[in-house]
């Protein structure tokens, strides 16, 4: 097969891309590794900020998104002794919405196939060749092992945290920036009617908690667990006694209601960031580039960011052999991606607990200064909220 540009990965960073591609008559192929189901069904991200919201409702997406997204204009901090909200739209003038990945994905899924886009599904063995030619391609294995090969001009690398398309950048050009974290996080989904109106992120001596949301009768949950946790050890009393300790229920007018727990899932937490995120014809968007800890709600957002800036450089480089975007694309998508990992990384490293008293005591002196001063609350919500494509 021949297209213009072989998209490795039909997540939202790879659907995303051929969407605003083929809006300007870009042609693409798209390469799954998983079913259409298995894809769909994927439960991630739920906060999108404002500025992803902006893309997707530029390219047509925003339908859905307006109807059924929840906005929250911030988040609450709480420790035991106090908590504060983080008024994001009164700090920054922007907000974020709660819209899970799921929901984005459809969204995605439903434009690509109206505009019938090629997409092969179940495809093994994926490989990146010649992407320091003009002429690079991708061959796999399609659903039945059936060798298959895709001739482009640019191969945009989609693939997540586990694709070949990073390693496909060579070793004597890339640097990988890595940091491993010691904790995981163990998520569930429950059937219950969120207990906060905002999302509420916990700080607590036992470690992290958080309470986000995906509609008004479904929860989303998450505990700081060590890594190498067994989901076996925790059973879903365990879970809900553990998250209403944590959060404080019964202080300060907040109570959790449990409901039935429909999934669990650990995730191990780690940031990892790969430059440059182009080498020769082969382009890098998405946790394939960069991998964040959750706790800053970045991942999907960034992966966003990352197309918003690729598809017209991309658009340019096919259409006006016109390279300035797409030769200052990894430069100016790691600036927006280095400021996210930082922010994480912070997020991270103040609100999950070890066994060092010293660090506990620097965790609740940060928060108290969120509590009482106006600009801590105004860096937090520009760095969630507020960040604008180009920074
Ligand atoms: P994806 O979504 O992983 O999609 C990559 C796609 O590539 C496919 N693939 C391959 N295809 C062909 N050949 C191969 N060899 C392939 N190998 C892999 C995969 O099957 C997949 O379909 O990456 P993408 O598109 O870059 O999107 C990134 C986001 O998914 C990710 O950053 C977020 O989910 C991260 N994240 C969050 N981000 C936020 O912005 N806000 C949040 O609130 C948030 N919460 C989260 C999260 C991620 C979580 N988990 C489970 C990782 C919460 C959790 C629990
Ligand atoms: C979620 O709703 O899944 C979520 C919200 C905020 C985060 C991470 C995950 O920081």
């Amino acid at each position: 097969m021949r297209t213009e540009v072989v998209i490795i990965g039909a997540g939202p960073a790879g659907l995303l891309l051929s969407h605003l591609l083929a809006a300007d008559g870009v042609d693409s192929i798209l390469l799954e590794s998983r079913s259409r189901a298995h894809v769909g069904a994927r439960i991630r991200a739920g906060v999108l900020e404002q500025s992803s919201v902006d893309v997707l409702t530029a390219a047509g997406l925003g339908d859905r998104l307006k109807a059924e997204g929840g906005e929250h204009r911030g988040i609450y901090l709480t420790w035991p002794d106090d908590e504060v909200f983080i008024d994001f739209e009164e700090l920054t003038g922007r907000s974020t919405v709660v819209y899970g990945q799921a929901e984005v994905q459809k969204d995605l899924d439903a434009a690509a196939q109206r505009r019938g886009q090629q997409i092969v599904y179940e495809v093994s063995d994926t490989r990146v060749h010649d992407v320091d030619s003009d002429s690079p391609y991708v061959t796999y294995l399609d659903a039945d092992g059936a060798p298959g090969r895709v001739e482009a001009a640019v191969v945009a690398g989609c693939d997540g945290s586990f694709g070949p398309s990073r390693s496909a950048v060579p070793e004597a050009v890339r640097t990988r920036f890595e940091r491993v974290y010691p904790h995981s996080w163990l998520g569930v989904l429950a059937q219950v009617a969120p207990s906060t109106d905002h999302v509420r992120y916990a700080w607590h001596s036992d470690g992290f908690a958080m309470h986000s949301m995906r509609s008004s009768s479904v929860s989303r949950l998450y505990l700081q667990v060590p890594n190498g946790t067994d989901l076996a050890d925790w059973s879903d009393d365990r879970i809900w006694e553990t998250l209403s300790h944590r959060l404080g229920s019964g202080r300060r007018g907040f109570h959790l209601t449990s409901g039935p727990i429909t999934e669990k899932s650990v995730l191990p937490m780690r940031s990892l960031v790969q430059t440059p995120m182009r080498h020769g014809q082969l382009f890098l968007a998405g946790d394939a580039a960069h991998i964040l800890p959750p706790t800053g709600a970045k991942g999907l957002n960034l992966a966003i960011a990352d197309v918003a800036l690729l598809a017209p450089a991309l658009v340019s480089l096919l259409r006006k052999d016109d390279h300035v975007l797409a030769e200052s694309y990894s430069d100016l998508a790691l600036r927006r991606v280095w400021r996210a990992t930082h922010f994480a990384w912070w997020m991270t490293d103040m609100l999950h607990t070890g066994s060092d008293p010293f660090a506990a005591q620097l965790q609740l002196s940060q928060l108290r200064w969120l509590a009482s001063s106006h600009a801590a609350r105004t860096g937090l919500a520009e760095n969630f909220a507020g960040l604008s494509l180009h920074i």
